[in-house]
């Protein structure tokens, strides 16, 4: 598997604010490969081999592995890709007709849920959940990109696992959240426990086409299994893509 490490400056900006945004990560090629494949998964799956009708099989499977999500993902969930697993994935695709009910912040400070967590202990990051955002779209920012607070991953005076974060900061207008614009084929980055909404896309003839996948670390897993990642799926990826759909521990014990 080739990786591109994360740099020294990702890094610092992953953990200041809890998500970074990579701007043109894919190829044309990959782009065009990527559309044309989550165009049909959308809108006729059963014209796809069983094996392909997910976001990131068939042609897309390249996606699970990115070089650069790989280097993200050792830096920031666990340096041995073995160790890392591939828990869900779904399609956005919304434009301005579509519902208008998006805003529905979630999560957000210190979090002792194991899928939640984030810490930086002895040089290195910790995220648990981690969210990967392929756009395949053109995002302007403010018409509708993922929102999120910065810090607030680390933040120590309110936990939406308490119930107590406040109201006030989750008005759009609050001036806590932030949001990013990129071009087509640009990966958006973020540890789950960063308090973060979907927005109402108002970005008139360009919808929102975004391919989203959480991966975890092996020992933990949030979301229940997704249909579309099934074993049919599964078994026609590559082996070592494969690898990512691995059952829940970490300890083998060989004397059994
Ligand atoms: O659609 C979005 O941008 C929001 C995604 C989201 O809420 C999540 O990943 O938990």
């Amino acid at each position: 598997m080739s990786v591109i490490p994360m740099s020294d400056y990702e890094r610092f900006i992953f953990d200041l604010k809890g998500f970074i945004v990579i701007p043109s990560a894919l190829t044309d090629d990959e782009l065009s490969t990527a559309r044309t494949h989550v165009d049909r998964y959308s809108s006729d799956p059963d014209s796809l081999p069983e094996a392909h009708r997910s976001p990131i099989a068939g042609p897309t499977e390249f996606l699970i592995d990115h070089p650069r999500v790989l280097g993200i993902l050792q830096a920031v969930i666990d340096p041995n890709p073995e160790r890392v697993r591939l828990e869900s994935v779904f399609v956005s695709r919304r434009g301005m007709d579509t519902d208008r009910d998006h805003w529905r912040p979630h999560v957000g400070g210190v979090n002792l849920h194991p899928s939640m967590s984030y810490r930086y202990h002895n040089g290195r990051i910790y995220s648990a959940m981690t969210r990967v955002v392929w756009e395949l779209n053109e995002v302007v920012e403010g018409k509708g990109g993922t929102c999120l607070v910065p810090g607030s991953h680390k933040a120590n005076l309110a936990s939406a696992q308490d119930g107590d974060w406040p109201e006030t900061a989750d008005d759009p207008d609050s001036g806590v959240w932030e949001t990013y614009g990129c071009p087509p084929g640009s990966l958006v980055i973020f540890s789950e426990g960063t308090r973060h909404t979907g927005a109402n896309w108002t970005h008139e003839g360009n919808d929102r086409n975004a391919i989203l996948i959480a991966y975890n670390h092996s020992t933990v897993r949030f979301h229940e299994p997704k249909p579309c990642m099934n074993p049919i799926v599964i078994e026609g990826l590559s082996e070592a893509r494969q690898g990512f759909f691995k059952d829940v521990w970490q300890l083998a014990n060989k004397r059994n």
